[in-house]
């Protein structure tokens, strides 16, 4: 069967004759099952040919949906015999998942888009029950360093779904690119969405290509990708990256800046890589701008989770700047530091009351942590470990385990890389909850994701490149109950099952790097 991520427990009956999908079979979609009865239909129909049209009122159909308020929203049981496919689960979510792994018994033909010649739709008998580890199954996607048109993020979302990832989040703004639309604040797109030209690989000795670049999602397209991910379980959890990853936004603003120690007005979109000097200035008025653009934000996104990125922020202008020096002393903080920490702090006071939460990279624990703040941790697991320890949610994202901008082999046939090789293995012996975190603190983390930078990643191509089929793995350590020792992971096993998930991948259209390496 080769389930990807493996279920918590699979009972196959052995010489059991296996369910027969056919064109007359008929949904039966249980009171509160509708959408996930129109979510099978779509996700089976296209690659079958069938209509797998609702059964008649009253009577049972081939394939069952059902809840049972007994299980966790994400849980599910699939059970399969020569009669039925019953998908029993705690919510809409578990029936979602159960509708993948449905897709994955069928065979890798199941992800094509019409039927082949010839086709034959099985499902072996099996009782599987199955719940996440995680509530927080992610995968980050840059749409700054390199704009991704809203069709390739929805096929971006389709691969989460069928992963049983369950949140994109979605990072929309940095030095080089600003890609959400604000009513209020045209320029932000109109000059903030586009760059002169980018700085091409490290190879190719960091030249710029004098190739424009850019693009924006609209407010309703947004609402679309919203939609559409939720419509598929996934979540999404923007981000505006505060106070520093700005220069986009300043190029567009130029109050926004340090204007006492540079010359903001003559700033473009950032061309280089790397993290820009320019970043905001700590008044009162960037405070309230920033506020006018969550409003906008929140409307879009009705996700619990926002996401102020807080990371990487160099301070040197604040240092130099005797505007923020004068605000440092007339809020009575000691350093640069904490002053990052009152802009976080303020926007993490905004957001819990508008009832959401605050998420930031973990750059936002120098200076003090915000009380209601989550954080990523992307360092390695030390700012997650002091997190967690202070009773703040995690995610856990540790650069040297789920970075999938980075090279997945050695090799000069690998494309333009950023630093360090991360293998499939690397991702798959990733262990998300540290082994030095008791059991209170362990609790807090609330999951992990892989982070997809796209300096080096110029399309959707690219983009499935990197992502797969490491992005495979990390949906494997966020949803199964593997041991959590790395070391006693089954690789090999991994790797078996693998097989058979490439011709999934394959018939999905994803580009992935094969296992023997880059195809030419
Ligand atoms: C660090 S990870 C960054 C990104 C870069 C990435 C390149 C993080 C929060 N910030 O801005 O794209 O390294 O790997």
């Amino acid at each position: 069967m080769d389930l990807i991520p493996a279920p918590s427990h699979v009972q196959a009956g052995p010489d059991a004759p296996p369910f027969v999908l056919h064109a007359g079979s008929r949904i039966a979609a249980a009171p509160g099952t509708a959408a996930a009865a129109r979510r099978l239909r779509a996700e089976l129909s296209a690659a079958t040919g069938f209509d797998l049209d609702p059964a008649p009122a009253g009577q049972d159909g081939d394939l069952r949906l059902d809840l049972d308020p007994a299980l966790g929203a994400e849980e599910y049981r699939l059970s399969a015999d020569a009669e039925s496919v019953r998908l029993t689960a705690g919510g809409p979510a578990g029936l979602g998942h159960a509708v993948q792994t449905l897709r994955q018994l069928l065979g890798p033909a199941a992800y094509r888009t019409a039927p082949l010649p010839g086709a034959s739709w099985t499902v072996p008998a099996v009782e599987i029950r199955d719940a996440p580890r995680f509530g927080w199954r992610g995968a980050m996607l840059d749409v700054s360093r390199h704009f991704m048109p809203k069709a390739g993020v929805l096929r971006f979302v389709d691969q989460l779904a069928a992963h049983k990832l369950n949140v994109l989040h979605f990072h929309l703004t940095d030095d080089q690119g600003w890609r959400f639309e604000v009513k209020r604040y045209p320029r932000l797109t109109e000059v903030g969405g586009w760059r002169e030209r980018s700085m091409v690989g490290y190879r190719a000795g960091n030249r710029r290509d004098d190739q424009p670049h850019g693009g924006y999602y609209t407010q309703d397209d947004l609402r679309e990708i919203v939609a559409y991910a939720a419509a598929r379980g996934v979540t999404v959890v923007p981000e505006i990256d505060l106070p520093g990853h700005n220069q986009a936004a300043v190029a567009a603003y130029p109050e926004l800046g340090n204007t006492d120690v540079v010359d903001t007005a003559a700033l473009g979109t950032w061309t280089d890589w790397g993290v820009s000097e320019n970043i905001l200035n700590p008044s009162e008025a960037t405070l309230r701008f920033y506020e006018h653009v969550l409003e906008e934000l929140l409307e879009v996104f009705p996700s619990t989770f926002v996401h102020l990125g807080g990371d990487e922020c160099p301070k040197d202008q604040w240092k130099q700047s005797p505007a923020a020096q004068a605000r440092i002393a007339e809020l009575g903080l000691k350093d640069e530091f904490e002053l990052q920490s009152h802009v976080i702090r303020h926007f993490d006071g905004w957001l819990a009351a508008r009832g959401r939460r605050l998420i930031g990279w973990d750059e936002i624990l120098e200076g003090g942590l915000a009380p209601g703040a989550a954080v990523s941790s992307w360092r390695g697991y030390d700012g997650g470990i002091a997190a967690a320890n202070a009773g703040h949610d995690v995610v856990m994202c540790p650069e040297q385990h789920v970075y999938l901008d980075h090279r997945q082999a050695d090799g000069d046939d690998e494309p333009i890389p950023v630093g360090w090789v991360r293998t499939l293995e690397d991702v798959y012996r990733f262990e998300p909850v540290p082994p030095q975190l008791d059991e209170a603190a362990a609790a807090h983390v609330i999951g992990t994701q892989a982070n997809l930078w796209t300096e080096f990643m110029y399309s959707g191509r690219d983009v499935d490149y990197k992502a797969f089929p490491r992005l495979a793995a990390l949906a494997e350590v966020a949803w199964s109950d593997l041991p959590r020792d790395p070391a006693a992971r089954d690789w090999a096993g991994f790797e078996r099952r693998m097989a058979t998930h490439y011709l999934r991948l394959e018939a999905l259209g994803v580009e992935y790097r094969h296992p023997d390496g880059p195809r030419p």
